[in-house]
């Protein structure tokens, strides 16, 4: 278990620091309550369970300051336990969003005993208290941090419990086929068990199909949690090509508004520049870069090696030529795009007398116009597989890294069969598979590891 104690009472704001409408303190533990009743006066019953209160709170001053108290109306909301989100008895004051009297209320319950709250703690008390597995205690911390709509949804999939309940099945269905593997042996060496049904009789065969089906369900979760993490983490995006051709034109388009500074005179693009933006769900950090050719002096010259640069590192790479001239590729040279998604934009199509067929990996658009950018947006969105909805659940690294340990001791299983070896000799791989799943979700031995989740939240949640 990590670092923190769980029979003391903790106290940490919950709202961001700096003035605001509201701010909010959280005080959860034991003595919770008693530390409430202590600074509202006149008072001495604990409102009911979830019962929003507004009350007067008498916010002591710290003792050598020799400052009055301070009376404050704030609301008051008890959570009795085990029904809070940590499973202890945990307040929410939310008062006037003033730093210096969220400060003095805090230093105020710290006087009557609470400690100050550790980054995560409240979560962790909640995954102790078994409110939480370790894959929702995640997602709590991924629902915070996402930064699209498709990012929030898997955050949301994974707290609601679904991932977990996958793993749980998984698990499960290992337990399930040792047992019967177990069973057989134990069977095999004592036939006076006569409670053994013919049905539980598992042969190596049935085994090895249920390990294969087993097999295939997690390596498609793994395939889908790959997946998962462009969602969560978002898609660069390189927009690369000759001078003049429309990147920056295209760039703005791509932004929604004019970003980029745009102009006739090839080489107007020298520096890259990047920003971010959200479209079909997901987050990407676009990059426009300098036109790619022999550079007339070193400035350029560097702006042309940071695109080539860039070409090699995005996710993805746009490269851009004008509808009306033969496209060049000016990245051949190195082909620093091999590897990478690339997709063929062919700009200044309004100029042309017919709009051309997309087709064979080839958009086109006007950034002028805009016409074609918002199927240019859909055709980058799908590219990676990546629709809105189409990855229900994904898990995130450390996740993903068990499951592929477990993967790893399946195939070990697998080829013990393979290779004619008894049942209960891949029995000890199944086992080793099982407990990879198990840390998935509650890595009871490993403090490390908790400590490093927990340690990434933030103070207050
Ligand atoms: N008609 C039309 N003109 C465009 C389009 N896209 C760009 N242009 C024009 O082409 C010229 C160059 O556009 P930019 O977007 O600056 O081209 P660039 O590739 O970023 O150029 P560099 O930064 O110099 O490499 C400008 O005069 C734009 O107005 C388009 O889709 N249609
Ligand atoms: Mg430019």
């Amino acid at each position: 278990m990590p670092a923190y104690t769980t029979s003391d009472t903790i106290v940490a704001p919950a709202t961001v620091p700096g003035r605001s409408a509201i701010a909010m303190l959280r005080l959860s533990g034991p003595k919770a309550f008693d530390m409430l009743l202590d600074i509202m006066p006149g008072t001495n019953q604990v409102p009911q369970h979830r019962l929003n209160l507004l009350q007067e709170i008498e916010i002591k001053a710290p003792a050598e300051a020799g400052l009055p108290n301070l009376c404050e109306q704030a609301m008051v909301c008890c959570h009795h336990a085990p029904r809070s989100y940590t499973g202890d008895n945990l307040v929410e004051i939310s008062m006037h969003g003033n730093p210096l009297l969220l400060e003095r209320a805090i230093t105020s319950l710290v006087q009557s005993g609470a400690r100050l709250a550790e980054p995560g703690e409240f979560t962790f008390r909640a995954y102790v208290n078994g409110k939480l597995d370790l894959i929702q205690a995640e997602a709590v911390h991924e629902l915070i941090n996402a930064g699209s709509s498709s990012a929030l949804a898997l955050a949301q999939t994974a707290l609601g419990g679904l991932s977990g309940a996958r793993v749980s099945v998984w698990q499960e269905q290992l337990l399930n086929i040792v047992t019967r593997i177990e069973l057989i042996h134990d069977y095999a060496s004592d036939d006076l068990d006569a409670s053994v049904q013919a049905e539980d009789v598992l042969t190596p065969a049935e085994l090895a199909q249920s390990l294969q089906k087993m097999l295939g369900e997690l390596e498609s979760a793994l395939e889908d949690s790959s997946r998962g993490g462009l969602i969560r983490h978002g898609l660069s995006l390189a927009i690369v090509g000759a001078p003049n051709v429309g990147k920056s034109t295209l760039f703005n388009a791509l932004l929604g508004y004019d970003r980029a500074l745009v102009h006739h005179a090839p080489g107007t693009t020298r520096d890259y520049l990047s920003e971010s933006v959200e479209f079909g769900g997901l987050s990407f950090t676009l990059i426009d870069t300098a036109g790619q050719r022999s550079a007339s002096d070193d400035v350029e010259s560097a702006g042309v090696q940071l695109a080539q640069d860039w070409a090699r590192s995005a996710d993805m790479v746009i490269f851009v030529s004008s509808a009306d001239e033969n496209a060049v590729e000016p990245l051949q040279a190195d082909n620093p795009s091999a590897g990478r998604q690339v997709l063929h934009v062919h700009t200044r199509c309004d100029i042309l007398d017919v709009w051309p067929e997309d087709g064979n990996g080839v958009f086109h658009v006007s950034g002028k116009t805009g016409q074609g950018i918002e199927q240019l947006r859909y055709h980058i969105v799908t590219l990676c597989g990546l629709t809105e909805g189409s990855v229900l659940a994904a898990f995130n690294r450390r996740q993903a890294a068990l499951i592929d340990s477990s993967v790893q001791n399946l195939r070990l299983a697998l080829k013990a069969l393979e290779n004619g070896m008894p049942m209960d000799a891949a029995a000890q791989d199944i086992h080793l598979s099982r407990e990879c799943l198990l840390d998935v979700n509650h890595s009871s031995s490993r403090q490390d590891v908790i400590d490093h989740i927990f340690s990434s939240f933030c103070v207050g949640k």
